[in-house]
């Protein structure tokens, strides 16, 4: 069949939409016709060559949400019409990693996805008799995709698909890093760096768990008002302080954060986060999503007092488990969407979605097909 989509063909150049050859799903694969699809930060990098698995010509977006159409052979767990969230983190309930119960990183399919390939070692695209690669998965920036049947989580049919393919990437991954990854108790003080489309999720997080102190870190004076609306209680622009970010932040939280996350994939701000956490037990988790060859450091003595460095990935959340039930919080009111959503767009004018999360001008831009 064919669709339309927006082609990453070359890094650091605008996508361009074409249309190109599908092939239809085989043996546990399901045909998705995406609905909406968000643009994550991580489209970006990959976009701009500093994702070390990067592969062009592809097709990127992993945020998406959408109705199957067609199911491959052995597929038993959905069928046409169900509403369903591409999971860039599968959940296979078999291999060694989903049996262990800790953690949500499926290894099922984990190569072949990060060569931009289904499991059988194939792409499902072509243009013009040429292979397109798949993204993390995904690829949810075309109109209709293939996925692995574990790799999609099936949601209540009542959702608003433009505002749960959210929930694909961004609001699970900052709720779920709060929840699942550090698990925030109530009553600490939780600092955020990086107040964007993330950010602001760790902040909805923290708030939900009944955090007392939140703090929000941002080099942009705008987010400032965006946080304030989703829980956050103090903002920094450490920009404009006359102390060091550190130093201000272990003032504010009489001797250091309970809980800090880096939602920039900044080495050098995923250093302060570790070291504005509490001697003894502060824990700093790392969302961001680094360029490739950068590294993390400090000074070990930081660790040995009792800070505590992690990381998470899709917010920790077992896709197919947990989504559904993200799901669920949003419809019910439990966690907040729509105001995030500050960009409906078009395919065609998807590159104007970049353009806006360059310019800090966008929380999420949403295109709706
Ligand atoms: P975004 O562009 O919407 O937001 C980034 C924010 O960080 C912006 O508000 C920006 O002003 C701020 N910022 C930049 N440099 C800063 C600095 N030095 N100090 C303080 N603030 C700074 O991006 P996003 O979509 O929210 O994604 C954030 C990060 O999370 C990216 O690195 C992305 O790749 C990553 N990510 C990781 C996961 C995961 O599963 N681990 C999932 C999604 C996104
Ligand atoms: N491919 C990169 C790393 C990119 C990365 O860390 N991705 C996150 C999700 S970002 C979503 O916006 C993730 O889930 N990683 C776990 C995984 O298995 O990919 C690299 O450095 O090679
Ligand atoms: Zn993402």
């Amino acid at each position: 069949m064919k669709t339309r989509a927006a082609v990453a063909f070359e890094a650091k150049k605008p996508l361009e939409i074409v249309e190109l050859d599908l092939e239809g799903p085989k043996a546990g694969e399901v045909l998705v016709e995406i609905m909406a699809t968000g643009i994550c930060h991580t489209d970006a990098y990959t976009l701009d060559g500093f994702d070390s698995e990067g592969i062009f010509p592809s097709i990127l977006g992993h945020e998406g949400a959408g109705i199957v159409r067609e199911v491959g052979a052995g597929v038993t767990s959905l069928k046409p019409g169900d509403h369903v969230i591409p999971l860039y983190t599968p959940e296979c309930r078999q291999c060694k990693s989903c049996l262990s119960g800790k953690t949500n990183l499926c290894t099922a399919i984990r190569a072949t996805q990060g060569k931009g390939l289904m499991p059988d070692g194939t792409t499902r695209f072509s243009y013009k008799g040429a292979p397109v690669y798949h993204y993390m998965g995904c690829s949810t920036f075309s109109n209709f995709t293939v996925l692995p049947e574990i790799a999609l989580a099936k949601i209540r049919e009542d959702a608003p698909f433009d505002k749960a393919c959210y929930i694909g990437c961004g609001v699970t991954t900052g709720v779920g890093a709060v929840i699942n990854s550090a698990k925030v108790t109530p009553g600490s003080n939780v600092v955020i760096f990086g107040l964007g489309g993330i950010g602001l999720n760790v902040i909805q997080g923290a708030r939900m768990v009944g955090a007392d102190k939140i703090i929000g870190v941002d080099i942009n004076d705008d987010k400032a008002q965006w946080g304030k609306m989703f829980g956050m209680t103090d903002f920094v622009n450490p920009t404009k302080i006359d102390t060091d970010i550190v130093s201000k932040l272990v003032e504010m939280t009489d001797g250091g954060a309970d809980y800090t996350f880096d939602c920039t994939g900044n080495t050098t701000v995923m250093r302060q986060a570790l070291e504005a956490c509490h001697r003894g037990w502060g824990v700093s988790t790392v969302i961001g999503v680094a360029e490739a060859g950068k590294e993390i450091s400090t000074r070990p003595f930081q660790l040995v007092t009792g800070r505590v460095w992690k990381g998470s990935a899709f917010g920790g959340a077992r896709g197919r488990t947990d989504v559904p039930k993200i799901v669920d919080w949003y419809m019910n009111g439990k966690i907040e969407i729509d105001p995030m959503i500050t960009h409906v767009l078009t395919l065609d004018e998807i590159n104007k979605g970049f353009e806006l999360m360059h310019e800090g001008k966008s929380i999420r831009s949403v295109v709706v097909f």
